[in-house]
């Protein structure tokens, strides 16, 4: 696979201005024309744009996109995150790259970026849909000196250093539903995973996974996914460059850790709820116990969403899928 591959980009670096026909191909590599079109498929499908004219053949007119991790550290203002990238072309996920690496004392601040997840994760096991160069697949390693039980307010950290970079990135307005997903006109353009280890009463990490699709069109998305799903690039109608958008995150994210840090998470509660779809809505709240409707308040000082139902009580929900 990977020995036709190269001769395939060979023959076309080879013959840089020409076009290549099929058959053309199918000799210097030596197989049938059927294999050649199967490998220009393959090409495709991992970010190569190929030009196919009829009677004369094939031309690669781009070459996929990678973001380099030298990419994302020119220029980067931060000091600690991002301090050491990890950067891979396919893993299953970078959550689990991030455990690793976390349990073999990697510094705070260690990033993963992935250009493509053959298992990215949701909470709760759920798949997270991770095509090939096309969104951006993170995972931060933290290690804030905190209780475990405020580990969830990193999730609404994360959430608004995502909004605030989409925001000066691209003009659009994203907003948060709680806790961990990110809308724009409606459909999902983000989701965080904060996981943690953690030994009896204290943490010794937080990763927090970010899934933010950037350059998908609406045709890349399982069907599934085409009406809760969206992306910056369907949303601003242009095609993005991730490593700038991976560094104002990071910038971000590292503002407001430190403001966390330093003063609490009240500053970071008032953000979040500057950008909330649900506050002031009625909402469902599904939790693993059952399901309650009612009117969503606002969050606690711990992150805990707050749901007013019909006899007037207030709950309290630390975990659960919201629908509006
Ligand atoms: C999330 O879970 O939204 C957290 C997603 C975190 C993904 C990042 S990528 C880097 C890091 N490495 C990982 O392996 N994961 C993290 P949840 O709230 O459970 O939402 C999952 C649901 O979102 C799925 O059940 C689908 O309905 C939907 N979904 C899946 N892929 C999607 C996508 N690319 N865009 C929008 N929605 C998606």
């Amino acid at each position: 696979q990977s020995e036709l591959r190269k001769k395939l980009l060979d023959a076309f670096t080879n013959n840089e201005a020409e076009y290549l026909s099929g058959q053309h191909l199918a000799d210097i590599i030596g197989c049938s024309r059927t294999a050649v079109w199967k490998h220009i498929e393959e090409l495709r499908k991992d970010g190569f744009e190929l030009e196919a004219v009829r009677r004369k053949g094939y031309k690669i007119i781009k070459v996929p996109e990678r973001v380099t991790a030298d990419e994302v550290r020119l220029g980067l203002s931060t000091r600690v995150l991002g301090r050491d990238i990890h950067y891979e072309e396919t893993v299953d996920s970078t959550q689990k790259i991030a455990h690793r690496l976390a349990n073999e004392d990697a510094p705070e601040g260690t990033i993963i970026i992935a250009e493509e997840q053959l298992l990215g994760r949701g909470r709760m096991d759920r798949r997270w849909h991770s095509p090939k160069y096309t969104g951006i697949w993170m995972s931060v390693i933290l290690r804030p000196n905190i209780p475990p039980p405020k580990a969830p307010q990193l999730t609404l950290i994360t959430a608004v250093a995502v909004v605030q970079a989409i925001e000066d990135f691209t003009g659009l307005s994203p907003q948060i539903k709680w806790p961990n997903d990110i809308l724009i006109n409606g459909k999902k353009v983000t989701g965080i995973l904060t996981e943690l280890q953690a030994d009896a009463d204290r943490i010794t990490s937080i990763i927090i996974g970010i899934g933010i699709n950037v350059n998908q069109k609406v045709e890349d998305y399982p069907e599934d996914l085409q009406a809760i799903a969206t992306s910056l690039s369907i949303e601003c109608d242009k095609k993005l460059q991730r490593a700038d958008l991976i560094k104002l995150i990071l910038q971000k994210l590292e503002q407001l850790y430190f403001l966390y840090l330093e003063k609490g998470f009240y500053p970071i509660k008032l953000l979040w709820e500057s950008y909330a779809i649900s506050i002031g809505k009625y909402i469902t709240a599904r939790t693993i116990t059952g399901s309650i409707h009612g009117k969503a308040l606002g969050i606690t000082e711990d992150g805990v969403l707050k749901v007013e139902d019909d006899s007037g009580k207030v709950h309290h929900i630390y975990s659960a899928d919201i629908e509006l």
